[in-house]
């Protein structure tokens, strides 16, 4: 993201093939006009580099970190495990895609087994976890712990639940006048 200001969110993801999710966290922080960092930290392939990221976190400026990852999903663990910041998780459900688009792995689990392990840390080093895939929400709630201490993200966040009131009566609104079977098809197309 171009600007000058320090980042406040670390992104994190154990693999360039997780991308693909988070960076609808990154889509979200940037609507709300909040500075991250986005980073690839491997909790099995770059073990050092972990701990050196998660020790650095706090003298880096970040107020929070979201870390996504597939399969056992250690990263979001190990890294609350070196730092006091609060972690955010997100469990991915495909990866290994590399090299290939029309080639999905999907995790043996549908991304059960991430966010279990993800919500499994023993009492004492806690991470709280999204849903599986669900990057956006975890950008959501980084600017929800932000706006504990910024009036302008709070008026962003009552701005944005307003949106989507409005959005949902436009859409009921359609529904009623179209009747359910026309709505639904006209949305199919779409
Ligand atoms: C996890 O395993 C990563 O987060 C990714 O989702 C998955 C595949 O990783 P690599 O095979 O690219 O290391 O650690």
């Amino acid at each position: 993201m171009a600007s000058t200001k320090k980042p406040l969110v670390g992104i994190i993801m154990g693999s360039s093939s997780d991308s693909k999710v988070m960076h609808s966290a990154a889509m979200i922080l940037d609507e709300f006009g909040v500075n991250h960092e986005d980073q690839i930290v491997s909790a099995h392939r770059t073990p050092t580099r972990l701990e050196e990221y998660a020790r650095h976190a706090e003298s880096q400026g970040f107020k929070v970190i979201i870390a996504g990852a597939g399969g056992s999903a250690h990263l979001p663990g190990m890294v609350a495990s070196h730092t006091i910041i609060p972690v955010i998780g997100v469990p991915i459900m495909v990866y290994n895609d590399k090299g290939n688009s029309d080639r999905f792995k999907f995790s043996a689990f549908g991304g059960l087994d991430s966010l279990l392990s993800i919500s499994e840390m023993p009492t004492g080093s806690p991470v709280v976890t999204v849903g599986v895939n669900k990057a956006a929400n975890a950008g959501l709630y980084a600017v929800k712990i932000l706006a504990n201490e910024s009036s302008e993200l709070r008026k962003k966040l009552k701005q944005y639940k307003a949106d989507q009131h409005r959005s949902v009566l436009k859409e009921s609104e359609e529904m009623r006048r179209l009747g359910l079977a026309r709505f639904a098809n006209k949305r199919l197309k779409k």
